[in-house]
Parts: structure tokens; sequence; C-alpha cells
């Protein structure tokens, strides 16, 4: 069925919506494999299991000409010098982009196509990033003081694919080096030629 014309609040404030219909929340358990430093991963799994991002969405079909919507919310914190950050994904669909606005906090979105051009946009509050069709995004939060928080809108019918940027790895990490965020090469990435 058509979605009714509706509309909701985003908080001057804190950034948070005021209605919402799904609440995701992803903890340090389910990034198994996602930060590069696997010991530091397992040595904080054993003592806790830390909240990493919360997703707030509004619940709509998913009928090709919706715009699927809803504010993501990435905790301040690192594994090793790895930051926290969202899984990142490629869109099922892949010739559908988004559109991410910066309410609070600072952070970058990382970016990167199926053959391995990548990209970094610095987020601050203000920052709109337009993630373009077929490219992978992930959000990481470099202020290790404050929640990054994101607005994004995408088409509802764009799928979600974990899998391809999971078993490939993003070309680019983003991790802290005395204070400043510095983009490095993964050196477990796999090139589009040995995938
Ligand atoms: C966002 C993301 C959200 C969480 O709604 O889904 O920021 O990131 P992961 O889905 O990678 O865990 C989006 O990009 N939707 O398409
Ligand atoms: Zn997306």
């Amino acid at each position: 069925m058509p979605q009714q014309p509706s509309s909701f609040i985003l908080s001057m404030t804190d950034g948070l919506p005021d209605r919402f219909d799904h609440h995701t929340t992803r903890y340090l358990s389910a990034m198994r494999g996602q930060f590069i430093d696997q010991k530091a991963y397992q040595e904080r799994l054993t003592k806790e299991d830390p909240l990493l991002y919360d997703v707030f969405e509004i619940k709509l079909s998913e009928m090709p000409g919706e715009l699927q919507h809803g504010v993501s919310v990435i905790h301040p914190g690192k594994v090793g010098d790895e930051y926290f950050m969202t899984k990142g994904h490629f869109h099922l669909v892949l010739d559908t982009a988004e559109v991410y606005y910066c309410l609070r906090g600072d952070g970058v979105m990382v970016m990167e196509t199926p053959e391995g051009d990548w990209s970094v946009e610095e987020m601050h509050p203000g920052t709109v990033v337009y993630v373009p069709p077929r490219w992978a995004h992930r959000s990481v939060n470099v202020n290790l003081e404050s929640d990054l928080v994101l607005f994004f809108v995408y088409p509802s019918n764009a799928g979600h694919d974990y899998g391809s940027i999971e078993q490939q790895g993003f070309r680019k990490l983003i991790l802290d080096r005395d204070g400043r965020y510095e983009i490095v090469d993964n050196p477990n990435w796999l090139p589009p030629d040995l995938r």
C-alpha cells in the first residue's frame, strides 16, 4: 500500500527523532571480522559487549518510489586504534543512491565502488554527503567525546548487501593517530582481480 503523508521531528539538541517504528542496535559482538585489530576486538569482547550504534527508522513499504529515511547514531569509542563505525554495505539494487545529513558530532563517510575507487568525506553538523549509486558506504565516528548523529534517505527498494564488502573489506581504514584521524590502507583488502 502506498504511504500516507507523514512527519516527525528531529530534536535540535540531540538529533534524535520523536517518532520511529524500527530501532536496530548493533553491538560489538555483531562486528566480528570488521575491525583490523582482531586481538583488541577479542580482548574487549571478553570484558564487555558495548553498543556501537543505533538505527531509528520510519517503517515504509519497499515499493519503488518510496524513500526510506531515519537516523543513525554511532557512539564514541575505538577497537585498538580504529574508531567505532557501522558495518557498511552496498545496496542490493546497486544503482541506488543515498543522502546523509550530519546533525551532530564529527565523522567520516568511507565509500568505495566494486572496482575499488574510494572516497572519504568528512562530516560535521550541517554536512550533506551524497553517496552515488554503486558506492558502498560506512559511517565512522572520529570524535571520541560525542555521538555521531546522521539523518539518511534512500530508495525503499534498495536493499542491503553486507556480504560483498565484508568479504573484500573496505580499501581504507580510519585510525586514530595521536588524537586525529588518519586514512590508512587496509592490508587485508581484496582487490577486484583477487575476489
Ligand atoms: C543506513 C545504514 C545505517 C547502519 O540506514 O543502514 O547507517 O549502517 P549498516 O546498515 O551498514 O549497519 C543506510 O545506509 N541504509 O541504506
Ligand atoms: Zn545504505
